[in-house]
């Protein structure tokens, strides 16, 4: 066996969700805060993601977290977000996957029956608590960074659909959120590719002709997430599709994307804070949220989120690139 990189992970799966937690090989990322960590990363180490991400390491639906020493004094972890798509600023199933695999690890100190893991993520300081018993992480809440609505019942011209309603929130990504009646699809598995298509028609429309941008996060600056939501959904129980750049879905409830809908759904003053929300995702696994309290992103009055689902550890694993590997940066197919 040769090698010329070798990394370790601890593999997890969120409620469906895959988070490939990369515990060693990777060294300490240059970067003064977590996202001059990730835009580094982007810029000169892009081929460490794509080796674990791709086939044949990861599948096209692969996601992924990278251990990293906090940039602050006021966290215990700092996490740089690896998917197929890119490198998220914040991923909510994600940091669900990291705090059970630190706790499960014994990364960190582990406290029954609450385990706080403050962590350093690129979009800000993003709190998990850990229900922990007989040494088992049951369950995890994350507390969010600011969730803010930018656009609330905007339209967009996209080719092929027409004029399309949609409300753009932020709640650590920018999701498109589009009823899915509104560009006449069943939520049905089996119609997968023309929601996908419909998807990426609407995100490539928003982000050419009214591209959003984080007024205090650098390089977040587009719109990769569209939340299809399913006939029947309200305040108290909503279901969705998540389409994501380039092409796949999130297994999971999305937890960015339930921060983004909760922000939504509290400016249209259906959602009240400290409030159960379940968000379902396409394959029917939940999580539940809530707000819980205000505050403002730059003049945008904004909301504080919590998300509660489960991770559990699938294996771990080193992953090694051999010099004669043809295929150095994977492949997607
Ligand atoms: O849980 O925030 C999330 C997420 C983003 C992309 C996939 N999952």
């Amino acid at each position: 066996m040769r090698s010329t990189r070798m990394f370790t992970a601890v593999d997890s799966h969120t409620e469906g969700m895959p988070t490939r937690v990369v515990t060693g090989g990777m060294g300490v990322i240059p970067g003064a805060t977590m996202n001059e960590k990730r835009l580094h990363f982007m810029e000169h180490l892009d081929d460490v993601r794509l080796l674990l991400m791709n086939e044949p390491r990861g599948h096209a639906a692969m996601s992924g977290a990278i251990l990293q020493p906090s940039t602050r004094a006021d966290a215990d972890w700092g996490v740089v977000y690896i998917e197929v798509s890119g490198c998220l600023p914040m991923c909510g199933h994600g940091t669900i996957g990291v705090a059970t695999v630190l706790v499960e690890t014994g990364m960190v100190d582990v406290v029954e029956p609450v385990t706080t893991i403050r962590l350093d993520t690129p979009a800000g300081l993003v709190i998990a608590r850990v229900a922990v018993s007989n040494g088992h992480a049951d369950s995890v809440t994350i507390e969010n960074v600011p969730a803010y609505v930018e656009r609330l019942d905007a339209v967009i011209d996209v080719p092929g659909y027409g004029t399309i309603p949609y409300t753009l929130a932020f709640g650590g990504n920018f999701y498109a959120m589009v009823d899915l009646d509104a560009v006449n699809l069943p939520f049905e598995r089996s119609r997968q590719n023309d929601i996908i298509a419909a998807g990426l028609a609407i995100m490539t429309a928003i982000n050419e002709q009214d591209a959003p941008h984080h007024p205090q996060i650098d390089g977040v600056d587009h719109c990769h997430h569209v939340e299809f939501i399913a006939p029947g959904s309200d305040a108290t129980l909503s279901r969705h599709a998540m389409a994501i750049h380039p092409g796949w879905f999130d297994r999971s409830p999305c937890g960015t994307g339930t921060s983004a809908r909760m922000a939504e759904l509290w400016a249209r003053g259906e959602l009240a804070l400290d409030t159960d929300f379940v968000n379902e995702s396409f394959i029917g696994s939940r999580f539940v949220g809530r707000l819980i309290s205000t505050t403002e992103v730059e003049g945008r009055p904004a909301v504080i989120p919590t998300i509660t689902g489960r991770a559990w550890v699938t294996g771990i694993g080193q992953y090694l690139l051999d010099p004669s590997d043809p295929f150095p940066t994977g492949f997607q197919f």
